[in-house]
């Protein structure tokens, strides 16, 4: 039986994760996941992650691609575990190509491609407050302002309005009045159309 093993943080997991897991596990028959404790990452700098060990475990585990699932906790345990669990394949993404060439005294390296366009980094940015534009003619568009200027997670971009007097008012009120609707889609995320 060919083992394999792959290990990562899989904070917020998606697509890319899913992809390198399918692959690691299509090199063998039985597939180990590696899933950082909260400390080891603490002490690689990766201080971001926004899942608790628990959640990640689970949502790796919910996939179903993983025969076993054990947990990364110091420096240097990859070879203790390719030891232990007889492995005959490490598999990780290209983004550490060249990084992990020190294993092949123990077993096969293999660096798998990384999936482009997505990343936790990404998905934790989209976490980033919504910009939100308003538009229209009527004096309510700043009884929207406000209430927006109110909520958690909303940034009030700017305004739009083809009324002079509310451009004015706007101003004053130190929001940014946009010359044309464009502009102010260029620079907010959703847009409040009185
Ligand atoms: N990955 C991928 N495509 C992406 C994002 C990630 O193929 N778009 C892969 C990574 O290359 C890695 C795995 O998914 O093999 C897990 O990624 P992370 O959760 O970011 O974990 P990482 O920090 O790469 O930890 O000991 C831990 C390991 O060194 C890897």
């Amino acid at each position: 039986m060919k083992k394999v093993i792959t290990y990562g943080t899989f904070d917020l997991l998606h697509f890319g994760h899913i992809r390198l897991l399918e692959r690691a596990r299509n090199l063998g028959d039985y597939l180990i996941v590696g899933v950082t404790a909260d400390s080891f990452d603490k002490a690689r700098g990766k201080i971001n992650v926004q899942q608790s060990l628990i959640e990640r475990i689970e949502a790796v585990q919910a996939t179903g691609l993983a025969d076993e699932i054990i947990v990364e906790e110091y420096e240097g345990q990859k070879i203790d575990d390719i030891i232990r669990y007889d492995i005959d394949i490490f598999a990780i993404g290209s983004d550490w190509v060249g990084k992990f060439d020190y294993l092949k005294d123990y077993c096969e390296v293999v660096y798998l491609e990384r999936t482009k366009g997505i990343s936790s980094t990404d998905i934790r940015k989209g976490e980033q407050p919504l910009k939100m534009g308003f538009v229209g003619e009527s004096p309510i568009l700043f009884k929207y302002v406000r209430e927006a200027q109110l909520v958690n997670g909303i940034e009030v971009a700017g305004i739009y309005s083809e009324d002079d007097d509310l451009v004015k008012k706007g101003k004053n009120e130190n929001l940014e009045a946009f010359s044309s609707y464009e502009a102010l889609l260029k620079k907010c995320d959703g847009v409040y159309i009185v």
